[in-house]
């Protein structure tokens, strides 16, 4: 069931990122500009605060490729925190003198059932493993898998649907070309596709920074070009909707996934919310597509499209009430730099993120020790 495995490690603020993977067939064609592209659209952003300024984000390959291509055994990767330096004493691996501590937990942050958790006297222990910066590596071990994907003919894509309470206008139909979509999203400042909408969604992230707050919104995923019959309908944890859940649930900050057309599902009766078929010369095709490309727990070989909601980040410059957990003193929590918006980042994470999942039911389903092999198998049984 579980293919391909992965592993990240490493603090926000420490020397560096780490992460392995492993499953991944060998024959795969793979470079650290291929990552690097991934990780510098993951960097970008209107809302993103001080430290992306600092950091520039590039890949090492360490294990499990040879001559460009993957040879079958775990690839290691590891990403440098340029941010470090400027950490050395506060992230140092030795004893620390005069260790500063933080005792003012953020309210919807990890920080204060952090501490209870691991019985710690300094929520700064919470904070560099709770923080965004983990996705990192997490997209860099994934744009392995999304190049696998996509020498399948898989397509992903992302956009902003909303920022705050402003929405944006732009639907996607079948006549998009993804790959152009993604292009123009990278392009725009919050990767919104409605540029009206995108004015106002860059006066609230204006807003929120002046007042020391943040903002949350939306984003939607898709995956183009999959086979019928990935997942399962026979067991629970084997059903695409839910392996996939379980993979982009885990990204920070996120509150909710929704598969599908939401606004007709939740709103309209089963006759019309439900894809009606149709022949169209000996192939079945479907006149909606509202399931959003999952029935039953397996791809139907339509668009996978999911939604997920971020919430607005919880490191707040004008922060929150709070309680010391030293003192038990009411006060203020901790001010950390943050970013006022990272929703655009959060949509580039789960982009990537989603290949871990594709990528794993992919093997599943169709097998093979070698890109050849999976090609082979993927040609002969994805046509049915
Ligand atoms: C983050 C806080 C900020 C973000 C960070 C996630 O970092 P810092 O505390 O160093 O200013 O910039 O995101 C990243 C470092 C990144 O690479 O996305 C947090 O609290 O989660």
């Amino acid at each position: 069931m579980n293919k391909v495995k992965f592993l990240t490690a490493g603090e926000s603020h420490g020397k560096a990122l780490v992460g392995i993977i492993e499953g991944m067939p060998s024959g795969l064609s793979i470079s650290s500009r291929y990552i690097n592209r991934q990780l510098s659209r993951r960097q970008k952003g209107y809302g993103r605060g001080g430290r992306m300024k600092i950091e520039k984000d590039k890949v090492e390959i360490l294990s499990g490729v040879r001559n460009s291509e993957t040879i079958g055994s775990p690839i290691a990767l590891t990403i440098k925190n340029l941010d470090w330096k400027n950490w050395k004493d506060i992230m140092s691996v030795g004893s620390i003198k005069n260790a500063n501590k933080i005792t003012l937990p953020r309210p919807g942050h990890a920080d204060l059932a952090g501490v209870k958790k691991y019985d710690f006297d300094d929520i700064r222990n919470v904070i560099e493993r709770s923080s965004a910066r983990e996705t990192t590596m997490r997209v860099a071990l994934a744009s392995i898998c999304r190049k696998m994907l996509e020498e399948l003919g898989i397509k992903l894509f992302s956009h902003v649907t909303s920022i705050q309470n402003i929405k944006s206008d732009f639907k996607l139909s079948a006549s998009h070309c993804l790959s152009m979509l993604n292009e123009k999203a990278d392009k725009s400042p919050l990767r919104c596709l409605d540029e009206y909408a995108e004015i106002k969604m860059i006066d609230a992230v204006n807003n929120a920074k002046e007042n020391g707050d943040s903002v949350g919104g939306q984003f939607e995923v898709v995956v183009s070009g999959l086979p019928y019959g990935l997942g399962s309908y026979v067991h629970w944890d084997r059903k695409l909707n839910s392996q996939i859940s379980k993979m982009l649930m885990s990204i920070n900050a996120l509150k909710s996934i929704e598969f599908g057309n939401m606004d007709i599902i939740r709103n309209e009766t089963g006759s019309k919310v439900h894809d009606q078929m149709k022949n169209n010369n000996g192939i079945i095709e479907r006149v909606t597509n509202n399931s959003g490309g999952i029935e039953g727990g397996m791809s139907n070989s339509q668009p996978l499209v999911l939604k997920m909601t971020m919430k607005p980040l919880s490191s707040l410059v004008s922060p929150l009430n709070s309680v010391d957990i030293k003192t038990n003193k009411m006060k203020k929590a901790h001010t950390e730099r943050s970013d006022s918006c990272a929703v655009p980042a959060a949509s580039i994470v789960a982009e990537n993120t989603i290949a871990l999942s594709i990528a794993n039911a992919i093997l599943d389903k169709f097998g093979g020790d070698s890109m050849n092999q999976l090609k082979n198998h993927y040609k002969i049984s994805s046509k049915f």
